[in-house]
């Protein structure tokens, strides 16, 4: 295939990415979306997930490795750690880097992403033949309903919450977290871009700061998302977040202790955006 592109549809994104692609290795309708992989001369392979690209090879650790990293280094002893979302298991790698973690549950109500990763993404999904995985296929919303005081970390890596998945932003959703964790757990989502996703960021901080005492916000760039300057919403019920608070052992592309503090936003621009003075 010569000079063929692939639109992305991104339905809450104001512009298109198009991307160069020399190959069509995967298509399908799950029971729960459409499901394509394309190999891209630049990017690697790409998972699209009804028409959004959730992923690619190249650039794929710039969102994995801050989404997980963050908050199981805030935590000084991450033992039980639960991923609602996530089937293409690029979390659940990262998650497994770290030596305390004893058992990682990884909630994905789509098993075909997970047999798709499997195949055609063998970097990503590496992590499900550890012994420490645990694999559900149910709904995340449901699943964490009947737990209380088990998890020390929650980590939402959902498709766009702004769709379906929005649930999964909700006060209601961010008390069962809540129930859900030990007593000096941590939570973190996807939250979208600042540039794109303002208003919604906001929102999900405001209805996290109903529930956890502390809360807080911190940054990626991931170049193949629209937006790009990509949120982390992070809240904690006892320690602190701004720093990691152990020493990063775990063998990464660019996470450490200093790209953890640099993360966070200044405290003046945070306060800034939530309080609705910064505005574009
Ligand atoms: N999870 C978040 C993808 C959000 C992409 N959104 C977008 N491009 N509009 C990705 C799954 C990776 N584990």
């Amino acid at each position: 295939m010569k000079d063929v592109f692939f639109i992305e549809r991104d339905p809450y994104a104001p512009i298109r990415h198009c991307y160069a692609v020399n190959k069509v290795l995967y298509e399908s309708k799950s029971d729960y979306q459409e499901i394509l992989v394309l190999e891209s001369p630049e990017f690697g392979k790409l998972l699209v997930l009804d028409g959004v690209v959730q992923l690619d090879e190249k650039y794929e650790f710039m969102y994995h490795e801050y989404l997980a990293h963050v908050p199981l280094h805030a935590h000084p002893n991450p033992e039980d750690v639960l991923i609602i979302g996530g089937g293409d298991g690029g979390t659940l790698r990262e998650v497994l880097k770290h030596e305390s973690v004893k058992r990682a549950v990884l909630v994905d109500i789509d098993k075909e992403v997970i047999e798709v990763s499997k195949k055609f993404f063998p970097t990503l999904s590496s992590g499900f033949d550890d012994p420490r995985s645990i694999v559900v296929n149910e709904d995340g919303y449901k699943y964490i309903q009947d737990y209380e005081g088990e998890f020390d970390v929650v980590i939402v890596d959902s498709t766009d919450p702004v769709g379906f998945a929005h649930v999964l932003t909700t006060e209601d959703f961010f008390r069962f977290v809540h129930r859900a964790l030990k007593d000096d757990g941590i939570f973190v989502g996807q939250t979208e871009s600042i540039h794109y996703h303002l208003d919604m960021v906001v929102k999900v901080q405001k209805n996290l700061q109903r529930v956890f005492p502390i809360v807080d916000l911190y940054t990626s760039v991931v170049p193949i998302y629209a937006g790009y300057w990509w949120t982390y919403s992070i809240a904690s019920k006892k320690h602190p977040v701004r720093e990691p608070s152990r020493e990063v052992k775990v063998q990464t592309k660019i996470y450490s202790a200093d790209m953890h503090r640099y993360a966070f936003l200044p405290e003046s621009f945070y306060k800034s955006i939530l309080e609705g003075g910064f505005r574009y």
